[in-house]
């Protein structure tokens, strides 16, 4: 991956969080050491009233205790971008995630999932952005910075008991995010690269098809993440420095992401992405058959 962060994150902008900055802080915490720690908790919105600026308040505390640990913000993700997860979440908009280096694993590369709660595994499209971007206006020009595409496959894992969760939940826990894998970019001027409607994408788990979409299903058109991811970051107060990756959704629904599996995903006019994992023993809730999809509240 190209370029890094210099800056960091800061805290939501034009929002009003109602709930105390301790509390805050400590939800964060614990979304962290079940993150490291690959032990699942409750629903934080079983005991904890929070309002979706305190649900990004709570992501955005996160991301400063990944960075006191050493990490830096390489990006940004979307979530819920496709209509059919929108509609089971009973929401209208999309969600916005912070991608970290130490959550990036090359392409081909081995991914260790012992420390894994449940993850799960979605194909997506990825952008790069050739410059960075002043997010602080809601109208800032994302798509003019955009200087690649590639396919990705996105590892998401909710760090809450039986990947259940609220809207507010799943945005505090960075919105499921745990790893990312970019494939081969191609640079925009490339072929047809700036055309990404109807792209067919297939994800297969040791060579079998899993599961077959459409970048369509990513917000009827991926290039609608760039405004979309616009105006959440400027709400939100994330940073997109130059060579950030953006990823802009899933195309199909997530599945169960065993031990020692090998999953590649195709787009069409794309290419191939793929990330294998270590074997080992699979963690506590990966007991389902590839393909089956995960729940929500
Ligand atoms: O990347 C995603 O679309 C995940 C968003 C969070 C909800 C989920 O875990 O499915
Ligand atoms: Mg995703």
């Amino acid at each position: 991956m190209t370029g890094a962060a210099t800056k960091t994150m800061t805290e939501p902008m034009s929002t009003d969080p109602h709930t105390p900055t301790a509390v805050i802080g400590a939800c964060a915490e614990n979304l962290h050491e079940a993150r490291r720690s690959g032990r699942a908790i409750p629903q934080l919105t079983a005991t904890t009233s929070l309002t979706l600026d305190d649900a990004y308040a709570v992501q955005a505390a996160g991301v400063r205790l990944r960075m006191s640990a050493g990490e830096r913000v390489v990006g940004a993700k979307l979530g819920l971008t496709s209509k059919a997860k929108a509609e089971q979440m009973g929401v209208a908009d999309v969600i916005i995630g912070v991608l970290t280096d130490a959550m990036h694993v090359p392409d081909g590369g081995l991914l260790d999932i012992s420390r894994g709660v449940h993850p799960r595994i979605e194909p997506e499209v990825a952008f790069r952005l050739g410059r960075a971007v002043d997010t602080s206006a809601p109208d800032a020009d994302l798509r003019g910075a955009v200087d690649a595409v590639a396919p990705a496959l996105e590892i998401i894992d909710s760090r809450y008991q039986d990947f259940r969760f609220t809207l507010e939940d799943v945005v505090a826990d960075n919105t499921s995010g745990s790893h990312f894998v970019i494939g081969p970019w191609t640079e925009l001027g490339e072929g047809s690269a700036t055309q990404l409607l109807d792209r067919a994408v297939e994800m297969r788990v040791d060579g079998r098809v899993c599961a077959t979409g459409s970048t369509t299903d990513i917000l009827d058109d991926p290039w609608q993440a760039l405004p979309t991811t616009a105006r959440l970051a400027a709400r939100y107060g994330q940073v997109l420095p130059a060579g950030a990756v953006l990823l802009a959704g899933a195309a199909t629904a997530a599945v169960p992401l065993p031990a020692g599996a090998r999953v590649t995903a195709e787009v069409a006019g794309l290419g191939t992405v793929s990330v294998s994992t270590a074997p080992g023993a699979e963690t506590a809730e990966m007991t389902a058959e590839p393909g089956q999809a995960h729940t929500h509240d």
